[in-house]
């Protein structure tokens, strides 16, 4: 161990090791995105009147969270009515499990224009 915190906190190392972990960090919600092992949890956000990603493919039982980063109310409302949101405020999150295998279209109900799906397969 000794020799591993030596290794590791060498200045020069250390920089390196932080890099290692930010980009770890950062390329984490991509992996979950196209896990190709069932993934318990994705995140989407609303941010600019759009839904970051807009379309997303997960396994059965996934649970989605839907936050909105804007200053606008929007909401999450599947066009099969199997899911819908309130009116979301700045920072709300709106979460639903989706346990079954298909292709669930969303629009936001206050702008009709802003639409997502989310692609449910087995993985
Ligand atoms: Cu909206």
């Amino acid at each position: 161990m000794k020799y591993i915190s030596a290794w590791t906190t060498h200045p020069l190392r250390t920089g390196a090791v932080l890099t290692l972990l930010l980009v770890a960090a950062f390329a984490t919600p991509a992996i979950y995105s196209v896990a190709a092992s069932p993934t318990s949890a994705v995140d989407v956000d609303i941010a600019k009147f759009a839904y970051g990603p807009p379309e997303i493919t997960v396994a059965p039982g996934t649970r989605i969270t839907w936050t909105n980063r804007d200053e606008t109310p929007h909401t999450v409302t599947g066009n099969d009515k199997s899911f819908a949101s309130k009116g979301l405020d700045t920072g709300d999150k709106f979460e639903h499990t989706f346990e079954r295998e298909g292709d669930f279209g969303y629009i936001c109900a206050v702008h009709p224009f802003m639409t997502g799906v989310v692609h449910v397969r087995k993985q």
